[in-house]
């Protein structure tokens, strides 16, 4: 018989998985898992809780794993404490990352007597609610089925799936009869089905021209982007990308057309709208969500899928075949090794596919006009950026005009960057709390954030509990809600924007950084200052900084499709 509680038996489980940072907060229904956590300090003993408010520390294990490619875990207690948490918890769902979400509930025993934060089914009914969202939700009140449970866990974390625990107190304060065994990946040999597969796109693309679709999956693959650039060349392939697929390709892929669909680049956009059943359509860990194929089947004449997540978000019934207007292919295989057979194949016998011209050095065509007076020009402000990041920096936007406009101004890939976006749950305010798990994943990474002063609003109270983490914090202060508002003419035509509500009270954030111990910097509205801002970053690792920037709500760079859908 193990001589610990269930508490500490899960701890010491997930510690053993590499699950050793968890955010989140304390409260009556958790203490007894918080017991076994250290405070957070940088290089401290783990496993360790940095304590900070619900909302962002549920997203926090989404940028763990961006950091790091490693799972990290998150806490809360019951009520709205769980509730809060949980939004971060259905963007792990969303972009298929792993993560361990942990919840009490209230003990069955008292099921009747109406616990304060009732979570049974005469009040939240919160295990309910969760399991109607979340496969791999795991009722541990039963030392008989715990063992299970965690090893069932374990597995779900090794196949992309975020996974709850719901904690029965009565029950986890016992011993637990037997110690879950930790699970290691399976490796299936998928040499044969990947030939099959290549053979078969082979037959297909002759004579035909390929458009490559290139999605966020194989983010942490090493040599994406060469894998990538070598297909497309192979191919002869015009080659476009998801927001966050950005991350796979590589800035001198001579194919490189850009992003589709939300704030997607002109040419890339054409690109796509001119696809026929005469194509072939190859997709490269893509989700064929609203922001990129704009719920749009494809068009083309047959579809190749390569994914290595079974059951990813956006399959139907293990599969994307709904996505395709006609022929449909999928291979569940590593990406990697696909990617390298069809390049082989390709030095081994030329495909003779119709080859697309190579892209266009300017991949936009639409003017851009500059800010009204007082505003900083955003187009000059995101192409510098661009440039300017350090390699290795991991760059997120929050739900605001820089997760449209970023990608369009800057076009092509940098290749010494993470951007990312959680844009398929689109919780605003979301990316702050992503900001503060990737440098508590890695604390050496260089972490910038866009966020809006909408999106602040729903993090601003937890600024200093991050004050020494080193997070740049750019606000596009435009005192509205622009990404709505910059749509409502086209949405409401016959509207009065009195009724728009899109509009924000002035407010000093520098002021409020500041009080919570970050430094402050204002962008001057000419950029003069810009350059010496950027400087004053580079110099701090450890400080977090707030860079207030002044945009004008009206300026319109990239496109956002999605308006045609409401
Ligand atoms: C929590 C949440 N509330 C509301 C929305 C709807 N929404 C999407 S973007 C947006 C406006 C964002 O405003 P802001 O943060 O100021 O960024 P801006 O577009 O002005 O750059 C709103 C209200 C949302 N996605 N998430
Ligand atoms: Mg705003």
């Amino acid at each position: 018989m193990n001589k610990r509680d269930g508490f500490e038996t899960l701890v010491d489980y997930l510690a053993a998985f590499g699950i050793d940072i968890y955010t989140g907060v304390t409260g009556g229904g958790v203490v007894h898992y918080v017991k076994y956590l250290t405070p957070y300090e940088p290089n401290q003993i783990k496993p360790a809780l940095f304590t900070i408010s619900e909302y962002p520390a549920g997203f926090a294990p989404l940028g763990h794993y961006l950091a790091t490619g490693k799972v990290g875990g998150a806490i809360a207690t019951t009520g709205a404490a769980t509730k809060l948490l949980a939004c971060g918890l259905s963007d792990a769902k969303l972009h298929d990352i792993p993560s361990v979400y942990i919840f009490p509930i209230s003990t069955r025993r008292h099921q009747e007597d109406s616990a304060l934060q009732d979570t049974s089914i005469y009040g939240s009914n919160i295990i309910k609610q969760l399991e109607a969202e979340i496969e791999d939700v795991f009722l541990l009140d039963n030392p008989y089925t715990f063992a299970k449970y965690l090893e069932q866990a374990g597995k779900a974390l090794l196949s992309r799936k975020p996974v709850v625990f719901l904690l029965d107190n009565e029950i986890m304060n016992l011993p637990m009869p037997e110690e879950p065994k930790i699970m290691k990946k399976k490796l299936h040999d998928s040499s044969i089905e990947i030939a099959v597969f290549v053979q078969l796109l082979k037959k297909k693309v002759k004579g035909r021209r390929v458009l490559l679709l290139v999605g966020e999956e194989g983010l942490h693959e090493t040599d994406i982007r060469q894998l990538t650039t070598a297909v497309s060349i192979e191919l002869a392939a015009a080659t476009v990308w998801s927001m966050n697929g950005v991350n796979c390709v590589g800035s001198e892929n001579p194919y490189g057309y850009g992003c589709i669909s939300f704030g997607g680049n002109d040419k890339a956009l054409n690109l796509w709208e001119s696809m026929t059943e005469d194509d072939v359509v190859i997709c490269v860990g893509v989700t064929p969500d609203e922001y990129t194929t704009n719920l749009q089947k494809f068009a083309a004449g047959d579809v190749f899928f390569i994914t290595q997540t079974a059951n990813a978000y956006g399959h139907i019934r293990g599969s994307f075949q709904h996505s395709a207007l006609h022929k449909f292919h999928q291979i569940n295989a590593p990406i990697t090794k696909v990617l390298k057979t069809i390049i082989t194949e390709g030095k081994r016998e030329v495909y003779s596919t119709t080859a697309s011209p190579l892209a266009p050095v300017e991949l936009n065509t639409c003017v851009l006009e500059p800010p009204r007076a007082h505003y900083a020009d955003m187009k000059i402000v995101y192409q510098h950026l661009h440039k300017w990041w350090q390699p290795g920096s991991l760059v997120i936007s929050d739900v605001c005009l820089a997760y449209k406009d970023y990608q369009y101004v800057t076009q092509r890939p940098n290749d010494t960057i993470t951007y990312f976006s959680f844009y398929r749950g689109s919780a605003m305010g979301g990316a702050y709390g992503v900001a503060v798990g990737a440098k508590l994943a890695q604390p050496d990474k260089r972490v910038y954030l866009f966020s809006g002063d909408g999106c602040f609003r729903l993090y601003g109270g937890s600024l200093n509990e991050a004050k020494n983490l080193g997070i740049v914090l750019f606000i596009l202060d435009n005192h509205t809600y622009s990404i709505v508002a910059q749509g409502l003419p086209a949405i409401l035509p016959s509207v009065h924007p009195e009724k728009y509500h899109d509009t924000l009270q002035q407010v000093d954030y520098g002021k409020i950084a500041e009080a919570s111990g970050w430094l402050s910097y204002t962008v001057a509205p000419d950029l003069s200052n810009f350059e010496d801002i950027l400087n004053e970053l580079e110099r701090y690792k450890k400080q977090s900084i707030l860079v207030t920037i002044p945009v004008d709500p009206n300026q319109i760079l990239g496109q956002n499709p999605r308006v045609r859908n409401l």
